[in-house]
């Protein structure tokens, strides 16, 4: 083990997110946050068109200190009503921020300083009281740490939200309707943009789980046993820290895990619902394709979302545009899940759904590339078949130093709520905060 930090608590680290700086005014510590229209990317390629607060989505990180006294001034700057809430704060009513019961809810362009004393400690959260706009994005980590820090002492503390997206291929907004989700994110980003947590062998890590969507996520870490230490109410007891892997994060929790890192590798963290580990599934039926000239495409968000108003999953007017689709890649596989003959010729033109004549009769020869998974000679007569959804984009993040010295191919794991953990020996570890810092530098 690494020799431990000092008694002060370290600062967070979020992951993509940034961090949002205090002014201090007369013993105040004041925080200004403008919730907004935000365009993000959950992967290169990907924009998105969410709400949150200062061009960040979730927004930045605010961290306190116990005894704090905290103003924190609010900008509503959407085109609709907006109300803060302090989840977990045991505040005043009319610091709270549910409009209409102890307090108005802010107007467009309306500004509204909230403060209190902040005689709590752990990992809270701040978003708007809208469901609605919970869904949009409006949401950030508010940490309270105490002013001695907590024993053991960890040298990491890293902070994540985890949600859930509808939004269908060719759209940016999300459907925050719909009842299934296909993005899903930590920090505001998919697997594998996510930013990977880079930590030196020895280090003892705490990170802060928090979950604002509409399921439950099972957050499972690679390699290592941590143990639950805290809870959205704040640090449990020692006595009853739960050892374990995964852990649920509940909606609207936040579950608190410390462990030491001993064991170098590059280790996962992810949500281990199936369906969290991928990016943009619509439907299983159809080609794996996305969009050229000529396909249908941008159909309703109901068929788009596997609720068919008429015809079937294979019907001619709906095929292409219900093709599973990973966001990445510019061709047009020709696969179908429909029963097969084994052993006969098998028109897969008329499972195309196109009268596209460019689409080949019989299955494409299998690309062995590194960038799509290679199949079977006879994998089309199986039944089920494709399921694998094995994308390989390293290019993609050949520049970000926290991805260096990465096994090839790394990409093909990394969809939907998932990050990294690098353990790293002190030479590897030296060298990405390295050029982390160049990278820095150069960018002033
Ligand atoms: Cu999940």
């Amino acid at each position: 083990m690494l020799p431990p930090p000092g008694p002060t608590p370290i600062r967070m680290e979020t992951p993509d997110v940034p961090l949002l700086t205090a002014r201090e005014e007369d013993g105040v510590k004041v925080f200004h946050l403008r919730a907004e229209p935000v365009k993000t990317e959950f992967v290169p390629g990907r924009p998105v068109d969410a709400w949150g607060f200062n061009g960040s989505m979730p927004g930045p990180t605010i961290e306190v200190t116990q005894g704090d006294r905290v103003r924190i001034i609010v900008e509503n700057r959407l085109p609709e009503l907006f109300a803060m809430h302090w989840h977990g704060l045991e505040v005043p009513p009319d610091v709270d921020g549910v409009p209409g019961l102890a307090s108005e809810a802010l107007q467009p362009g309306e500004q509204r300083a909230y403060e209190f004393t902040m005689h709590q400690v752990g990992t809270f959260f701040y978003h708007s009281h809208f469901p609605m706009q919970e869904l949009m994005g409006l949401i950030g980590l508010l940490i309270s740490h105490p002013v001695t820090a907590h024993e053991p002492r960890v040298h990491r503390d890293v902070g994540m939200i985890f949600q859930g997206w509808a939004i269908l291929p060719n759209n940016t907004v999300p459907n925050t309707l719909a009842m299934e989700f296909n993005w899903l994110t930590i920090n505001g980003k998919a697997g594998p943009a996510t930013t990977p947590i880079v930590a030196r062998l020895g280090e003892r890590i705490r990170l802060r789980l928090v979950n604002l969507s509409m399921d439950h996520h099972p957050i499972h870490l690679h390699g290592h046993t941590f143990h639950v230490t805290g809870t959205e109410g704040g640090r449990i007891p020692r006595a009853a820290w739960m050892p374990g892997n995964t852990v649920i994060v509940g909606v609207a929790q936040a579950r608190e895990i410390e462990f030491d890192a001993v064991y170098p590798g590059d280790w996962m963290v992810h949500c281990h619902l199936p369906h969290h580990m991928m990016n943009q599934m619509v439907s299983m039926v159809g080609p794996l394709s996305v969009s050229r000239p000529g396909m249908p495409t941008g159909i309703g968000m109901d068929e788009g979302m596997g609720i068919l108003t008429q015809g079937h999953a294979l019907a001619d007017h709906l095929g292409p545009s219900m093709g599973r689709t990973l966001g990445a890649g510019n061709i047009e596989q020709a696969v179908t899940n429909a029963p097969l003959d084994h052993g006969t010729h098998v028109d897969h033109s008329s499972h195309m759904m196109t009268p596209d004549a460019a689409v080949p009769s019989q299955p494409p020869p299998v690309d062995h590339s590194m960038h799509i998974g290679a199949s079977a000679p006879e994998a089309w007569a199986v039944k089920g078949y494709p399921q694998d959804m094995w994308m390989v984009a390293d290019e993609l993040y050949a520049s970000k130093p926290e991805c260096d010295g990465l096994r090839p191919g790394w990409t093909g794991s990394m969809m939907g709520m998932m990050t990294l953990i690098r353990v790293l020996p002190p030479a590897d570890y030296d060298r990405i905060m390295a050029r982390k810092a160049a990278q820095a530098g150069g960018s002033r």
